[in-house]
């Protein structure tokens, strides 16, 4: 796989950054013989879920730049070839068929860029950005997490995109408990001190969030940011996170429920941050994955209202994008947590299902989105997450509107 097409050097503020030719040669990716993206007009970001078999053949002929792509489990055989794009890997065992890939596109000119460890990709808007932080038995997660955290903050202002968007935070072991805290506690600590130092406007504009435990490997952190603000939004059937009582660690989780971004060329975002079977601060339904996940959908149909009613977005119908991710401890779950989903999610939904370990203990599900509607101005697809919608079955494998067969 390329990201990208054909590559070149060229400078640009003094840094040497691949640029792609994609520019001029059009528009549209081939993803494999016969599957392309075509997209009508100009965009900023797009995510799609993307078969990970259909990967390994990403045409050289490809006409929108790759911000990033990210794939899961063991056994994803060869990892792509990266060509300048941040490729991720993450050992989280896909639940459901056909294995795939979130894949990050824009179809403006995209530059990639690597320093301090950290892989970027960026066009005139956003950038997308990874980095993985080895642990050593002597350094405790909360040290590796403030200097990993703090070179972020550092380099994504550098580059002239100081505004945090969205950021996922994977690492094993979360649950596990040492020296009286658990790792996932000693992660926030580590995040909270470096958002405390080095986030413009800390707490109001942190960023929406994922932490999840993997089977193994590195820290690893991906994340979005751009060069004009964004809007931070909360869930009114949750405390705010960075304000949880110290029962849960020395230091409150540093995210925020949700952030939208209006402004990008090609349509607005909003980003949903891990939503659990919480409210107010506490766990609600221990050991019942099926009431979870109805707690879940309540939260989320809150929150989306809620942005809907604080934006002044109108629920617009179809061609609109909704992407989620459901994080299930028990694979054994699976069919009760996929089928209350299928039951009560609009059917042009897609959904990967990973195993992932949620950062408490009792909690057995958690479900992040991303809601997008491309080609429209100030309308999202946030009736896509409404439970109240009467549309029937979800298609776990549908691809999206303008992945299409040639
Ligand atoms: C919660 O609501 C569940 O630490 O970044 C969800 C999403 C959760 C993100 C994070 C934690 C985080 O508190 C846990």
């Amino acid at each position: 796989m390329g990201c990208g097409a054909t590559s070149t050097l060229m400078e640009v503020d003094g840094v040497n950054r691949t640029k792609s030719k994609r520019q001029l040669i059009g528009r549209g990716v081939c993803l494999a013989a016969g599957q392309c993206i075509l997209p009508h007009k100009a965009y900023a970001l797009r995510t799609d879920y993307v078969e990970t078999a259909r990967l390994t053949n990403f045409s050289n002929a490809s006409q929108v730049d790759f911000l990033g792509v990210v794939i899961y489990g063991q056994n994803t055989g060869q990892p792509p070839d990266p060509g300048g794009c941040p490729v991720i890997a993450l050992d989280l065992p896909q639940l459901n068929e056909p294995p795939m890939a979130e894949v990050w596109t824009s179809t403006l000119p995209v530059a990639y860029h690597q320093v301090e460890g950290i892989h970027f990709a960026m066009n005139d808007e956003v950038l997308f950005g990874s980095l993985q932080l080895e642990e050593h038995p002597d350094t405790p997660v909360d040290i590796i997490t403030y200097t990993g955290y703090r070179r972020l903050l550092l380099q994504i202002r550098a580059l002239g995109y100081p505004h945090l968007l969205r950021v996922w935070n994977y690492f094993p072991r979360i649950n596990l408990e040492s020296d009286g805290f658990e790792r996932y506690q000693r992660f926030c600590v580590g995040r909270h001190r470096a958002f405390a130092e080095g986030l413009l406007d800390f707490p109001r504009a942190l960023p929406a969030g994922t932490a999840i435990g993997t089977a193994s490997g590195p820290l690893t952190i991906y994340f979005l940011a751009a060069r004009k603000s964004a809007m931070h939004i909360e869930n009114p059937r949750q405390m705010n996170a960075y304000e949880y009582p110290p029962v849960y660690g020395p230091c409150s989780p540093s995210f925020a429920r949700a952030t939208l971004k209006t402004s990008f060329t090609g349509g607005p975002h909003l980003f949903i941050s891990g939503t659990a079977s919480v409210v107010g601060h506490a766990s609600q339904h221990i050991g019942e994955p099926h009431c979870q996940t109805r707690q879940i959908l309540h939260n989320l149909t809150t929150l989306t209202r809620h942005t809907e009613q604080l934006h002044g977005f109108t629920c617009g119908q179809m061609d609109r994008q909704g992407l989620l991710k459901v994080y299930i401890r028990h694979p054994a779950h699976l069919s009760a947590i996929a089928d209350i989903l299928k039951q009560e999610l609009p059917d042009r939904t897609q959904i990967l299902y990973l195993q992932g370990e949620i950062c408490r203990r009792e909690l057995l599900v958690e479900v992040e989105g991303i809601l997008s509607h491309p080609g429209h101005d100030h309308t999202l697809g946030a009736a896509a997450l409404s439970v109240s919608d009467p549309r029937p079955a979800i298609s776990q494998h549908e691809q999206p509107d303008s992945l299409t067969r040639a």
